[in-house]
């Protein structure tokens, strides 16, 4: 990618600064203070932890270390430090009232955008094309998909509207199951993504064998033909991990899902409905996607081949940055942005598809990998170990493509996302591979 110009570069950073801004006043501006500052689910921040820890990361990235100015109320740092406080204990701390919260974010964005005008984004590492910026907005908009999740976990009535995203398209219903992704060799990673993060660095080159990749997330309709054929009373569908999960968890469909009158119905910020079977499924932890996979005779697919199918360009033999190439994600791309509040029927967005004709692999739902969170050879922590280096290990699995919840700056091609295998609460779905038959 060519680096742009200063001037476009400023223009740039101040748009993703103030679009992520918007999504996080529409996120904390339509409940009231009880919903703002209640703990909706242990796994949760009250939102109004987010609201300030997001003032608190750009107070500490930009005007500190960029900006070199004193801190503004070095008292509260703690408070909203992600790893002195877990989660589960941050309501009873003294955190700032919403007003507060939201004064001194704005306060620290009016200067920001001062700094901005006068940096001239390059020399220090930190500065160079804008990166301590660009981490910036993307960190606030991690946060927005965050707050989204509060959202749908919180009780009450509906407080967040969206459009429906469009109907699948004519061809959605003929597409093939699966496509053939030839093997050879694959640049995985990135060394030229304007604003990668550290865990997406450095590019490294690997060889692939042949495998066949769902040509579309999985969706309900399938999901629950898994249910129904009992794969959750199957214990040879799942890993022995997993069994044990399933039984201590007692689970028996994906989160916010119940069953009525003989139908499914799930639950989505605060309103219930009738399954749809024709979206992706959403709201699976890993190993309810592992043992779907193993049911369907088939697995989930590594991280690299995830990637692979995403940015191969078999005519160039280049990685591109998007499935459908180089072009920034538009509205005919991907369902990102919190633009819907849900993800699109299968099938959907026929210009986002890469080469091969998969669709789908960015926004809807983060999608479920077999691998592990780890480094790639020759990774350095940049600028904190905290963001990537102290996840690393057995103990998280990628999720990749984002969903319909990121932000397009938050998403991209070698974008990497991680959590424990059994989370549920976050927007993640998945799709299956196979290798081909040996004959
Ligand atoms: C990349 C989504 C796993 O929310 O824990 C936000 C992003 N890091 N603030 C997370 C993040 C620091 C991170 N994930
Ligand atoms: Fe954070």
């Amino acid at each position: 990618q060519d680096s742009p110009g200063t001037e476009d570069l400023r223009e740039l950073i101040a748009t993703e600064l103030i679009a992520a801004r918007a999504r996080t006043a529409a996120l904390t501006d339509c409940v009231e203070e009880p919903d703002l500052t209640a703990q909706h689910s242990p796994l949760m921040s009250p939102l109004v932890w987010d609201l300030a820890h997001i003032g608190n990361q750009e107070e500490l990235w930009l005007l500190r270390n960029v900006g070199g100015r004193d801190p503004m109320h070095p008292e509260i740092d703690p408070l909203y430090d992600a790893f002195e406080h877990p989660r589960a204990e941050r309501p009873s701390l003294p955190l700032l009232p919403p007003h507060e919260a939201r004064a001194y974010a704005h306060e620290v964005r009016g200067r920001v955008l001062d700094l901005l005008a006068s940096s001239p984004l390059e020399g220090p590492p930190l500065l160079t094309d804008g990166f301590a910026f660009g981490m910036v907005a993307q960190h606030e908009q991690q946060h927005d998909e965050t707050m989204l999740i509060t959202h749908q976990l919180r009780q009450g009535p509906v407080a967040l509207t969206a459009p429906a995203p469009p109907p699948a398209p004519a061809d959605a219903a003929a597409l093939p199951a699966e496509v053939l992704i030839p093997g050879g060799p694959f640049r995985m990673g990135t060394d030229t993504e304007l604003w990668a993060l550290d865990n997406e660095r450095p590019s490294h080159e690997l060889e692939l064998a042949d495998f066949l990749l769902d040509t579309t997330p999985v969706s309900n309709a399938a999901y629950q033909r898994f249910i129904a054929d009992g794969g959750y009373q199957e214990p040879r569908w799942w890993t022995p991990e997993g069994w044990e999960h399933r039984t201590r968890a007692g689970l028996v469909a994906p989160l916010f899902w119940s069953r009525e009158g003989g139908q499914w119905l799930r639950r989505r910020f605060g309103a219930v409905e009738p399954v749809p079977g024709d979206e992706p499924v959403l709201h699976v932890s890993w190993y309810e996607a592992d043992a779907y996979a193993r049911w369907a005779g088939r697995r989930l697919p590594t991280e690299a081949e995830w990637e692979k199918a995403a940015r191969y360009d078999p005519v160039s033999g280049r990685s591109r940055r998007y499935p459908w190439g180089d072009q920034a994600p538009g509205p005919e791309h991907a369902n990102l942005g919190q633009r819907h509040l849900r993800p699109a029927p299968v099938g959907s967005y026929p210009a986002g598809a890469s080469p091969y004709g998969v669709r789908q692999l960015m926004g809807d739902v983060w999608e479920w990998t077999a691998s592990d969170f780890r480094p790639y050879p020759g990774f350095r922590a940049w600028p904190y170990k905290e963001y990537s280096e102290v996840f690393f290990g057995p103990e998280y699995k990628v999720l990749r493509g984002g969903c319909f919840a990121v932000a397009p700056v938050a998403c991209r091609g070698t974008f990497r996302n991680w959590d424990y295998p059994v989370r549920r609460q976050i927007f993640a779905g998945f799709r299956t591979a196979r290798d081909p038959e040996r004959r």
